[in-house]
């Protein structure tokens, strides 16, 4: 069948500002909290006793910190210089740009605009940067769409304040919205504000700005269960930022959209048990919890009893739902990379599980170097379920798979597995929108290679544009086209109807 996509469509890439820009100390940037995380690649996993096929995260506890601060050489922040965007974006907007790129989704570094995250007055050069990023994008007629915070909280706020534990972060994040909002509203018409606000549950270290002290398992890092008293707090406060900042935009860009940025965690049950589906259920109600409340505007009511029976007490200033009622999102945007299997663990009521990879095979399905598994139809599944409960138009920020990629002696990197891939989900996204589905736009994780989020390797690749650089920062910096390189710019120039992989490279 002749795949057809809507008119317009947004066909793009995917980046954030701490994986990508690198200069972490250049153009007046003060620190983020991204600055502070370690390499952990199969060495490190090996040494520490890492977990066979789970992906860890690099986060730090306070303790960490401490030492990192202290002795920086022993540690290694591959995201401190990132694949030096800062400096190449002209080249890299190019390629994209040649790939036929309508949307570029990027996010800015809050501690580029104000560098303690709460400073009154903004860094001239940090808001410049996004200026003439915009503008080259617009060279190219690519919209930009913008995540105000992807992980990379202010340092000072995250070490003086808890992050966003704190109300304090809350007002500073709406100043820091309400600068760029004015400074960018004639040139940003897409917005989203936290990034995957929901994986506060399973890492510790995102844009929540939590930093927390031990337990810590063997790899050195914090317990990605409990804290839920302090992790529902800041989420709450999230809540509170996201809806000011929602209500920032429509009052200062009238035309701009503003969306939510969720991990999408589609679970299935082990087996026909109901114990197994009401395993389930509770899963998807620590998903569906945080776009609930950014979509509906409301908490939704099986909430309580898992904050009644964990003596959970969210702290709310008295406008806090008015705001939230008043600050829902235009639109949604997931992220989707894999599905998960649930087995009943006993419990009557909901406990989140707390884990990014899932301790459970699917026996159907094939999975990443990394474990994730690779589950396209559930790509469908997921997007019919998310239009069906909000009715909102959907924007993918993310999908893609990282791959370990090898270069021929010749140069070439010939990544079928990623084109499958590609081709695979794109497929299900055309099944989606034929099912009645509204999604206007399609953005690639990792179009340019690099710094991998929980690990901060660059062997972990999405890249459709190699970029030559080892985790260790050695190699040249030089990008070239990958296969799939080809194979993208021809889905994007039939408009997602000719996806057949026979790209002659
Ligand atoms: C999402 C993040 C991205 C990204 C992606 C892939 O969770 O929003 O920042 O990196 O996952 O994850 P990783 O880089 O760990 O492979």
């Amino acid at each position: 069948m002749n795949k057809r996509f809507p008119e317009g469509f947004l066909w793009g890439g995917s980046t954030a500002a701490n994986q990508v820009e690198g200069a972490y100390n250049e153009g007046g940037r003060g620190l983020a909290t991204s600055d502070f995380a370690r390499l952990v690649d199969a060495e490190t996993r090996k040494r520490e006793g890492g977990f066979e096929e789970r992906e860890p995260h690099n986060a730090a506890t306070k303790g960490m910190l401490a030492d990192m601060k202290a002795h920086p050489e022993h540690w290694e922040f591959p995201k401190r210089r990132g694949i030096d965007f800062y400096h190449t974006y002209k080249e890299d907007i190019a390629l994209f740009a040649e790939m036929g790129f309508k949307v570029f989704r990027m996010s800015i570094s809050w501690s580029r605009i104000l560098p303690n995250g709460d400073d009154e007055i903004p860094n001239e050069e940090g808001l410049q940067f996004y200026d003439d990023v915009f503008d080259e994008l617009h060279r190219y007629g690519i919209e930009p769409l913008v995540t105000l915070s992807h992980f990379d909280t202010p340092l000072h706020l995250a070490e003086e304040y808890g992050g966003f534990l704190s109300r304090h972060t809350v007002k500073a994040f709406e100043h820091y919205a309400r600068i760029v909002l004015n400074r960018y509203k004639e040139k940003v018409r897409y917005w989203l504000t936290f990034n995957e606000i929901n994986n506060v549950l399973s890492n510790p270290f995102t844009s929540s700005g939590l930093i927390f002290d031990g337990p810590v398992n063997p790899l050195g890092q914090n317990s990605y269960i409990g804290h839920w008293q302090e992790k529902f707090q800041a989420v709450h406060n999230q809540f509170v930022a996201s809806a000011l900042a929602v209500k920032a935009c429509h009052e200062i860009a009238p035309d701009a959209k503003i969306g939510n940025m969720l991990c999408r965690l589609e679970n299935y049950a082990e087996s026909a048990r109901p114990e197994d589906q009401l395993q389930v259920l509770f899963e998807d109600h620590f998903n569906w919890f945080f776009t609930d409340v950014q979509a509906k505007g409301e908490y939704p009511y099986y909430m309580k009893r898992f904050f009644d029976e964990n003596h959970i007490h969210i702290n709310m200033e008295e406008d806090d739902m008015d705001n939230i009622r008043e600050g829902k999102v235009d639109f949604i945007t997931i992220s989707y990379y894999m599905t998960y299997i649930m087995r009943y663990k006993g419990d009557t009521v909901p406990k989140p599980t707390g884990r990014l990879v899932s301790d459970l095979k699917n026996p159907y399905l094939p999975k990443s170097e990394w474990g994730w598994t690779v589950d396209p139809i559930g790509f469908r599944i997921t997007l019919n379920h998310i239009y069906d409960r909000y009715h909102l138009p959907i924007f993918i920020s993310e999908n893609g798979l990282g791959a370990v990629d090898h270069v021929e002696e010749d140069g070439r990197i010939i990544d079928d597995y990623r084109i499958d891939y590609l081709r695979q989900h794109v497929e299900q996204l055309h099944e989606a929108i034929e099912d009645g589905v509204d999604v206007f736009g399609y953005a690639w994780w990792g179009p340019i290679d690099l710094v991998s989020s929980g690990t901060s390797e660059m062997y972990k690749r999405y890249g459709m544009i190699y970029v030559d650089l080892d985790d260790h920062g050695s190699g040249t910096g030089k990008r070239s086209r990958k296969k799939s390189f080809f194979y993208y710019k021809k889905v994007i120039a039939s408009n997602g109807a000719d996806l057949e992989n026979d790209i002659a490279y």
